[in-house]
């Protein structure tokens, strides 16, 4: 039930956040008289104990702001100008049929590109909204890996899965290195967790090139050149093994290949480290010493270290402390990583992928390169249609200049849903209004916890927003398809997706979600996985195999006019990705975009603090304002996700679109530049 202008009671559901986060908040809303009221953070949610965040908090003025899209538009004037008309739901459903139509007939399915991400994280408004759509169109299929494929990978080639510890379990450790995450700005509801393990005596290391708040925040800073992180971990090891510190029983059951990765770890003595990294032998040697014998010792890995031509190398590595240690065996010992394995492993989403669909195998293309697929004249058939929903990627995908000229193209037919006037939508033939979350019915799993969240509508659609579940109906109906399954209403999907054994054994009905909001999926590993039952790989054994021995940056290819290693994370408080740079006081509360750099640096290049500078390389130029410090001497970091406000350009025209080693993902953290004085 929602609530319509008719409706005087105020009336009060349980929903939860849609965002690409890992905190996954639960939260009520209440309405009346069909306008949203309040929206208060759960306080039984274990995770999200009464509190939101700071993009989240106002989610209201997202919801009603004056920059949202409420209607319809076509485009007018050139492609990126922004210049639209509004028109009527028949109109644009018509045209964009008819344009989608002669485009398939001329070139096959494989023509139309469907570009979706996680702008809604849900099962039905994200991720399966348009597959059993685009699956019976033939379309080309989107590989969506520009988040956690490649860590996934890499943590997967060692312990056979990304599913490590549960956030809860952190409690325990009483040793946690936050390795290359940004716990403070990127995982909040994580910090109370560690700030719990803390009180029990834990000491808390984050390891990053950059002085992040979390790094302030820690007992201890290690602060490495970027990608450097496998020689790093690797002489970690070589020192526990050196010294003893080692789990020789661990080992022996848990691992293979032990006798050449220790004969491998001879290279990587902590004074070669020290060259490699800029790290200091003796913190070296400390870390290791206090990583491998201070109690149940926890990895927390996430996203920002995977960015890397080596990422996955990196996280394998990474992986093989916890078994060189024994570490698993101790409650809140492990890693702690990614948690959407359970989810999916209880929901029913097979079905609603719409596998049958379609008439065989589709080409894919990497969302990471799609500047290459939009511009790629051998590429056949072209693409010719484009089709994007729930992301960004004028200024999320790396290679700007790349993907704005592929947007840029007049005969591609480009159509974007979207709740506001994005950099992406500006190139739009057709831009279409999208409910936001108080609008739209879903079902929301979590990449950083075990609780499934059940997201009741409070209002009707604002406007004449459509949700994406309904676009995608409205669209089939238009171009005349038939398969039942593409006109599954969001009720049944949900029926569908909750139609499952493990959810039936542990009592999670739809009725219990509605009435409770979230249930806890319990995972059959508990709070040790792998403590004493294997892995999850072929043999059970975590495979050691040691990294390539060439690092990174013993690169002899790179030019030297951009000396600089450019770091772009997330760093902004009150974006996420760069959903909420159109809501104005969040704009405002960003203030400026600054770019961090080391003072030694800005003084060689006569460059003060606040003054206004370029940060550029071969593939553009970013205008930002100078902030001194934050980083280490040779490193530069400007914060990713913010727009190109209609013109301009944003961190990734400055990024490389070359891939990872495995999974899928990026190499954009492996970008270099200068950074000159603007005047
Ligand atoms: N406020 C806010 N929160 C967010 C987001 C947001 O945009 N804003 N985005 C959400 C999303 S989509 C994600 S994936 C998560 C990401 O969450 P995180 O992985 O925590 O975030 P990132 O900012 O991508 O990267 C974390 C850190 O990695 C460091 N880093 C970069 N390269 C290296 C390296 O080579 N070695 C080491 N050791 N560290 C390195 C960066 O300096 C950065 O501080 O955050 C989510 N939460
Ligand atoms: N340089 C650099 N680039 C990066 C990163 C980085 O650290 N550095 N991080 C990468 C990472 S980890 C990620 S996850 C990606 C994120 O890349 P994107 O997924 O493109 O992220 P957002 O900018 O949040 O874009 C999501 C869009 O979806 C819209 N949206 C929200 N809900 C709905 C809905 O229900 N329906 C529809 N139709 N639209 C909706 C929002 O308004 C928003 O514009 O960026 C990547 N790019
Ligand atoms: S963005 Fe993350 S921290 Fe903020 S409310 Fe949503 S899930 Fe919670
Ligand atoms: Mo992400």
């Amino acid at each position: 039930m929602t609530s319509d202008a008719t409706t005087t009671i105020p009336l009060t559901v349980k929903g939860a956040c849609p965002h690409d986060c890992p905190d996954t908040c639960a939260w009520q809303v209440t309405a009346q008289g069909g306008r949203a009221t309040a929206i208060t953070a759960s306080r039984e949610h274990p995770i999200t104990r009464g509190t939101l965040c700071g993009k989240v908090n106002h989610f209201l003025d997202r919801v009603y702001t004056d920059e949202r899209l409420l209607y319809p538009l076509r485009r007018t004037g050139p492609k990126g100008s922004g210049e639209f008309e509004r028109v009527t739901w028949e109109t644009a459903l018509s045209e964009i049929s008819q344009g989608l139509r002669e485009r398939v007939e001329q070139h096959g399915g494989e023509t139309v590109l469907p570009f979706n991400y996680m702008g809604a994280q849900g099962l039905l408004q994200g991720q399966v909204s348009g597959s059993r759509f685009f699956r019976a169109l033939g379309a080309t299929e989107l590989i969506r890996s520009v988040c956690a494929g490649t860590g996934s990978a890499g943590v997967a080639q060692a312990i056979g899965t990304n599913t490590g510890i549960m956030p809860e379990e952190i409690r325990h450790a009483r040793f946690i290195v936050l390795w290359g995450t940004n716990t403070i700005v990127t995982n909040v509801h994580l910090w109370p967790l560690i700030r719990e393990a803390k009180e029990q005596g834990a000491t808390v290391v984050v390891i990053d090139p950059a002085t992040t708040r979390t790094a302030k925040a820690a007992d201890w800073h290690v602060q490495p050149l970027p990608g450097t992180d496998t020689v790093l971990a690797m002489a970690m090891m070589h020192v526990i093994m050196r010294d003893g510190l080692h789990d020789a029983d661990y080992l022996d059951n848990h691992a293979s290949g032990v006798t050449d990765f220790v004969a491998a770890l001879d290279d990587y003595s902590p004074a070669r480290a020290a060259d490699v990294c800029g790290v200091s032998a003796e913190e070296i040697e400390r870390l290791a010493h206090a990583y491998a014998a201070a109690g149940p010792a926890c990895i927390r890995l996430l996203v920002g270290m995977e960015h890397r031509a080596l990422g996955a190398e990196t996280y394998r590595t990474i992986a093989y402390l916890p078994v060189v240690t024994g570490a698993w065996r101790h409650r809140g010992g492990g890693l702690l990583y990614l948690t959407a394995g359970p989810h999916w492993e209880a929901m029913n989403a097979g079905p609603l992928w719409g596998d049958d669909l379609g008439a065989g195998p589709v080409r894919t293309v990497n969302m990471i390169q799609i500047g290459r697929a939009l511009t790629d004249a051998a590429m056949s058939p072209p693409v010719t249609a484009l089709m994007v929903y729930g992301a960004n990627p004028a200024v999320t995908m790396p290679n700007q200049a790349l993907t704005l000229e592929g947007l840029a193209r007049d005969d591609l037919f480009t159509v974007v849903q979207e709740q506001f006037m994005t950099d992406t939508a500006r190139y739009a033939d057709y831009v279409l209004p999208a409910t936001t979350q108080v609008e739209h019915l879903d079902l929301l799993w979590s990449w950083g916890h075990d609780y499934i969240a059940l997201n009741q509508p409070a209002i009707e659609p604002v406007g004449e927003a459509v949700s994406t579940t309904e676009l995608l109906r409205s669209l089939a109906r238009a171009m005349g398809m038939g398969h039942p399954a593409l006109f599954l209403t969001d009720d049944e999907m949900l029926d569908i997706a909750l139609d499952s054994d493990v959810l039936r054994r542990q009592r999670i009905t739809r009725e219990r979600l509605e009435k409770e909001g979230w249930a806890r999926l319990e995972t059959a590993a508990g709070s040790t996985p792998f403590a004493s039952g294997g892995f999850p790989t072929d043999d059970g054994r975590c495979a050691l195999v040691a990294p390539q021995p060439q690092h990174p940056l013993d690169r002899t290819d790179r030019d030297d006019a951009w000396p600089l290693h450019l770091i772009t994370a997330k760093g902004s408080l009150h974006f996420l990705n760069s959903s909420y740079a159109h809501v104005p006081w969040h704009r405002h509360a960003e203030k400026d975009l600054t770019v961090a750099i080391h003072p030694d640096d800005a003084a060689s290049r006569a460059i003060v603090d606040g003054a206004a500078v370029e940060v550029v390389n071969e593939r553009g130029s970013v205008a930002a304002l100078a902030s001194l410090g934050g980083v280490r001497r040779g490193v530069v970091a400007l914060p990713s996700g913010w727009p190109r406000d209609s013109g301009g350009a944003s961190v990734n025209v400055l990024t490389p679109d070359g891939l990872s080693d495995a999974g899928g993902g990026g190499d954009f953290h492996d970008a270099w530049v200068e950074v000159r004085s603007a005047s």
